[in-house]
């Protein structure tokens, strides 16, 4: 009977049939959907962090209005996709208590430093613009709830990686320190960038069995490169130098851009990137702090409840 069910449900997948909540699925596919899906809230809800810190610092008021709007939607993006992996049967507050017992990952870019205003810049153009790589391809993925979500934060993140450039390109037509500030930035946010892929397609555990799912559909690898390729004519036009690793092969029709520091990948996922500590315990004072907003809440829909059966 469930061999039934698992053929028909990839029958269902290999005709481009949206997976709904209800549907039969195997529990791998839920499982590693609830996995993806978490670990994708947690980074949007930890990926506030970074630029937050320069909420106050932000060099002008429109500049200041721009982030606070762009922080307030990764917010928006964390709770959407909790939303969609709840209707997979997990709680957000277990998948949240696993982010903060440490058991659940969230991206490693988000466990290093932002040191300065470009950083909040690159971080736009950069991280967003790999998000938006990696997840165009997620609005079509095969659960409903996942793809359609991806739809919105795709417009709201494609609005963020613009706002970073234009920052990038103010910048780079004032003083010889801005555009210094900017290639710094560029040169400590580039490689971590790429590592948002996920490991080489050779040690991606999951990359095959998502593929035949269609929860991913292009590899590690492949998203890689179209996020290399996209990115080097958008550095050179802001007069950035590239490293060295990256040369256009006219063999491939790509850039070449070398190995990447897969031992330092590894260590961040761990957790011991510079910020991850850090990061933890933001999020753990931030639970912390808003017990009695919980609480009040939950004391005020329960009078409201009693009320009304009155
Ligand atoms: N960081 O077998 P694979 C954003 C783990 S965008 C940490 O290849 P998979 C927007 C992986 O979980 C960032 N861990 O895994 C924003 C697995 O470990 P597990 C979030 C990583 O799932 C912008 C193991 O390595 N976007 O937040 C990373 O097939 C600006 C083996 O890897 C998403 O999450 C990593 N970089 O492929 C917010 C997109 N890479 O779970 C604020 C959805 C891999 O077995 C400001 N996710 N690992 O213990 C995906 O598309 C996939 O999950 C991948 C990884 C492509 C990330």
């Amino acid at each position: 009977k469930v061999e039934a069910g698992e053929a028909e449900f990839q029958a269902r997948i290999d005709a481009d049939e949206f997976i709904e909540p209800k549907d039969f699925m195997p529990e791998a596919y839920r499982k590693t959907l609830v996995r993806q899906m978490s670990q994708h809230a947690h980074s949007e809800i930890v990926g506030m962090l970074p630029e937050g810190g320069w909420v106050t610092r932000a060099p002008t008021l429109k500049r200041k209005i721009i982030l606070v709007a762009k922080v307030q939607d990764e917010a928006g993006h964390g709770l959407y996709i909790y939303s969609a992996a709840e209707t997979l049967g997990t709680s957000r507050e277990e998948m949240v208590s696993q982010l903060h017992s440490g058991k659940a990952k969230y991206s490693t870019i988000f466990n290093y430093p932002t040191t300065s205003w470009a950083d909040v810049c690159t971080i736009g153009w950069l991280v967003d613009g790999a998000a938006i790589t990696n997840q165009i391809p997620l609005c079509r993925c095969s659960y409903g709830p996942y793809a359609r979500a991806m739809i919105r934060v795709c417009k709201e993140e494609s609005f963020h990686m613009r706002q970073g450039y234009e920052g990038l390109l103010q910048m780079v037509k004032g003083t010889d320190e801005q555009r210094r500030m900017v290639q710094d930035s560029f040169d400590r946010w580039f490689w971590p960038s790429l590592m948002m892929f996920g490991p080489p397609d050779s040690d991606s555990a999951h990359s095959s069995q998502n593929m035949a799912w269609k929860i991913k559909r292009f590899s590690n690898d492949e998203l890689r490169q179209r996020f290399v390729d996209a990115t080097v004519p958008q550095a050179e036009f802001l007069g950035i130098t590239l490293p060295e690793q990256v040369v256009w092969n006219e063999e491939r029709g790509h850039y070449d851009y070398g190995d990447l520091d897969w031992d330092e990948f590894w260590a961040v996922v761990r957790g011991d990137g510079a910020c991850s500590a850090n990061r933890m315990d933001a999020r753990n004072k931030a639970l912390d702090d808003g017990a009695w907003v919980r609480e009040a809440a939950t004391a005020f829909a329960e009078k409201q409840r009693s009320r009304a059966t009155m």
